[in-house]
């Protein structure tokens, strides 16, 4: 189950932790002792990005039931928040690793629309000339390094990028996303047990959507929860309300910070739900009808918006703009895609290997 509402952040950690733990753990704690709060232009900027992320999932499995795209779709829908805020805690050069479900992570940190969108449709001007597809966009510009569909892979990966960036210092701070599923992995253990040990500049990122495929977390994993794991290998474990966009991007920006300051990695869990099937076509039918519409009844897209205005923190008005626009942009990248080029047959031996092969 979700953790229940005012229960945002728990954590799980080790006596040599306690105090970054606390700091994290806690809410007020983060509030009055680092004046931690995210400004109103970072709240709007979380919501562009939940409603990019809402629209360009839908107009996606649209355009795939239109029969215009043909390709592997994991939809990202409930899981919004917890790329929205993770992204406005990073710079805009910071790394990001993430999986096969990523387009909520890739269009949150930027990878623009045009590049995205030509890609799923496996035409030339995508982000990896069409290449690549949806399960492996890969966009440096605008820090997405890799998107991996080997579950767990991404870990080490992202050690890699922390490891470049404590050797060079160049002060970057990497994010790795994955499932619930993957902390099951073997790559999980090994690769929190050497960012720990190194100090890396990495904050682990669990969007835990309580499925892997078709089993449910209680089924695949043998730990109450992902966040306690963090103790095994000595770094603060925080679990997260994941649909809660200021606690989760409090929990996001402190781990950032952390890790920029050169004290070592983070794991976040952040407790969520998908509202579609494991990928594109699957109904679904393993999660109970009740579960689900008790995740649904949460929308956080909705729910965001409404607390903005209630809150005064964004008009109506500005918020319809911002709709607006995303929709426009969207249809912009859509017809560039379907409008390009597929890719020249001689692509397929370029940027493979060291020396391309001549056909
Ligand atoms: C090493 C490996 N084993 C199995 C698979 C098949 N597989 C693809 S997605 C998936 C479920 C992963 O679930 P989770 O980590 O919770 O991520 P989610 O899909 O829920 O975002 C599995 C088992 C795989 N891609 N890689
Ligand atoms: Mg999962």
């Amino acid at each position: 189950m979700l953790p229940p509402a005012g229960a945002s952040v728990t954590t799980c950690v080790t006596e040599s932790h306690k105090q970054e733990a606390e700091l994290l753990a806690s809410p007020d704690a983060v509030d009055s002792g680092t004046g931690l709060e995210p400004s109103a232009e970072q709240l709007v900027e979380m919501y562009r990005k939940m409603v990019l992320i809402k629209m360009c999932d839908e107009r996606i499995r649209a355009t795939m039931r239109a029969g215009k795209i043909a390709a592997p779709y994991y939809s990202p829908r409930g899981q919004e928040v917890i790329s929205a805020a993770v992204a406005v805690s990073l710079n805009p050069d910071d790394y990001m690793v993430t999986i096969y479900r990523g387009i909520h992570d890739h269009l949150a940190k930027g990878v623009p629309l045009r590049d995205l969108w030509a890609e799923y449709a496996g035409r030339v001007t995508g982000s990896c000339k069409g290449k690549g597809g949806p399960m492996h966009i890969t966009h440096p510009a605008s820090g997405v390094m890799i998107t991996t569909g080997i579950v767990g892979s991404g870990i080490p990966i992202a050690n890699g990028f922390g490891w470049a960036s404590q050797v060079k210092g160049d002060g970057k701070v990497t994010v790795t996303n994955f499932g619930d599923g993957a902390s099951n992995i073997g790559a999980f253990h090994e690769g929190l047990n050497m960012a720990s040990l190194w100090k890396l500049p990495v904050v682990f990122v669990c969007q835990n959507n309580r499925y892997a495929e078709h089993t449910s977390f209680e089924k695949g994993t043998s730990s109450p929860n992902v966040a306690c794991r963090a103790a095994s290998y000595a770094m603060p474990g925080v679990q997260v309300d994941g649909n809660d966009p200021v606690a989760m991007w409090k929990v996001a920006k402190t781990a950032v910070d952390r890790a920029r300051a050169g004290e070592g990695p983070t794991l976040i869990e952040a407790m969520t739900f998908r509202f579609q099937g494991h990928n594109y076509g699957d109904p679904s039918e393993y999660i109970p009808a009740q579960e689900m519409e008790a995740a649904m009844a949460r929308d956080p897209v909705p729910a965001f918006r409404a607390d903005l205005i209630a809150r005064k923190v964004a008009s109506e008005a500005s918020i319809e703009a911002i709709e607006a626009r995303v929709t426009a942009d969207i249809t912009d990248a859509v017809e560039f895609a379907l409008g390009s080029a597929w890719p020249d047959p001689v692509e397929l031996g370029r940027d493979v290997y060291k020396n391309e092969i001549k056909q």
